[in-house]
């Protein structure tokens, strides 16, 4: 057989499925398409130079990819948030310029000369750094997720914004660049072969706010970061430029920006941040308080409102996030039927500790309404629960730490919207 003829053969039985695309969604190359056969305005002059754009920003058609806030929870821009567009990023880095920010005091512009960092309180040396100072320690980089506890928030009493970029997009992921805050604290002098328990570090920062939290000594010594690099380059602004405190796998409070101070403790402080904010009321009226590990969570970020099907039936990928602030992420199911029957994802690669993983789907829709949910399992053997599950211990007087299994409806057209299943 002759490619001429194997082609012609091709051609006639996409043509005698009725089929106008192929296996793979492909387009049929039975028609001549102009982009591919005529020589287009892109390839008949010059492109830019390399001095149009020393730093480089995305591409003007990509105007839609950018943090968006809701306007009712956005009253005042300076105590507030915005929301990370993870209905359009797709494998698991939060590029900075679109990660979410939360301050509670706006973000203060700080110069790496004026920076400095106390380390005071039970220490043997208090010491102050320079950020000078900072880069000569020795350096990890770790990815890992930073989620507000207040992510999904708005969802407890029943589905409420119509977008996963603002029920789910409190969160960022980076590669950080820092200094162990264990180094820091042995530095200062701290015995950490000594007795620790029950010492604790308080960490603030330099805003008005100054964001006060208290964490136990285990945690401050096993992981975290003292951070001056984010996915390579300098933290921006918004993120604490020029140095943060990383909490890996804790409530995205603790991630103190602008960080000024350390002080070790014989016991919590019992801040603002961590009595009046950052606890759970739940139903008896009782508070859940030291709620800092975000518990396992996952989401379909494709199909969703923000992000519908547009391509009619056929091959279908269903690409989601899922996290755990208890390790690494093990499996992932995804339900098209409101949680009735579960097939299991594929993990883009496994899952990594206090990091985001990216799960897909590759299915095929024949039109059929879905109701998309994803269940996240984590290393611990701990399953993502439904709505009704959390609200059974949780009750609907909370806000922080809501991770239960969303829920999209997506139409016969591939439009999805926000909805609960009972
Ligand atoms: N100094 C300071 N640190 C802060 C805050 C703040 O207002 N001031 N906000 C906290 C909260 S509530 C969250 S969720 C994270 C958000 O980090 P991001 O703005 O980099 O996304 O920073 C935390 N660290
Ligand atoms: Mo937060």
């Amino acid at each position: 057989m002759t490619n001429k003829t194997s082609r012609r053969a091709f051609l006639a039985k996409g043509l005698a499925a009725g089929a106008t695309v192929g296996a793979a969604g492909t387009a049929n190359a039975a028609t001549p398409d102009p982009l591919i056969t005529e020589v287009q305005p892109w390839a008949s002059g010059l492109g830019d130079g390399v001095d149009v754009s020393p730093y480089g920003l995305p591409i003007s058609h990509e105007a839609d990819v950018v943090r968006r806030n809701v306007e009712w929870l956005t009253a005042d821009t300076i105590s507030s948030i915005n929301f990370t567009p993870i209905h359009a990023l797709e494998g698991t880095i939060t590029p900075q310029g679109c990660a979410f920010e939360r301050h509670h005091s706006g973000a203060i512009e700080m110069t790496k000369g004026d920076y400095r960092l106390m380390v005071n309180g039970l220490v043997d040396r208090p010491l102050v750094f320079t950020y000078d100072d900072l880069e000569r320690f020795p350096r990890e980089n770790h990815v890992y997720f930073c989620e507000c506890a207040a992510n999904t928030g708005m969802e407890w009493a029943g589905a409420q914004l119509n977008g996963v970029q603002f029920t789910h997009g409190m969160i960022h992921n980076m590669e950080y660049t820092g200094v162990s805050l264990r180094t820091i604290l042995e530095e200062a002098g701290l015995d950490t072969a000594g007795d620790l328990k029950d010492k604790w570090v308080y960490v603030e920062g330099a805003d008005a706010s100054s964001n006060g939290r208290s964490i136990p000594m285990e945690k401050a010594l096993d992981d975290c970061l003292i951070a001056f690099k984010a996915n390579g380059e300098a933290l921006r602004k918004e993120h604490g430029y020029p140095v943060r405190l990383v909490v890996p796998g804790w409530e995205g409070n603790m991630w103190v920006k602008w960080i000024r101070r350390i002080e070790v403790m014989d016991g919590p402080v019992e801040s603002r941040e961590e009595t009046s904010k950052y606890t759970d009321t739940l139903e008896n009226g009782t508070s859940r308080k030291w709620t800092w590990e975000m518990d396992a969570k996952s989401v379909v970020t494709s199909p969703s409102p923000q992000s519908p099907i547009t391509h009619g039936k056929g091959p279908l990928v269903i690409s989601g996030l899922a996290w755990t602030g208890r390790g690494a992420i093990t499996r992932v199911d995804v339900s098209k039927d409101g949680g009735k029957t579960w097939e299991t994802a594929r993990l883009a690669k496994d899952g990594e500790k206090m990091a985001m993983t990216r799960f897909y789907l590759d299915t095929t829709w024949d039109g059929e309404e879905m109701l998309l949910q994803s269940r996240a399992m984590d290393e611990t053997g701990y399953v993502q629960p439904t709505k009704a599950q959390l609200r059974e211990t949780r009750g609907l007087n909370s806000i922080y730490h809501n991770n239960c299994i969303q829920t999209w409806l997506v139409n016969s057209k591939g439009e999805a919207e926000n909805v609960e299943v009972s």
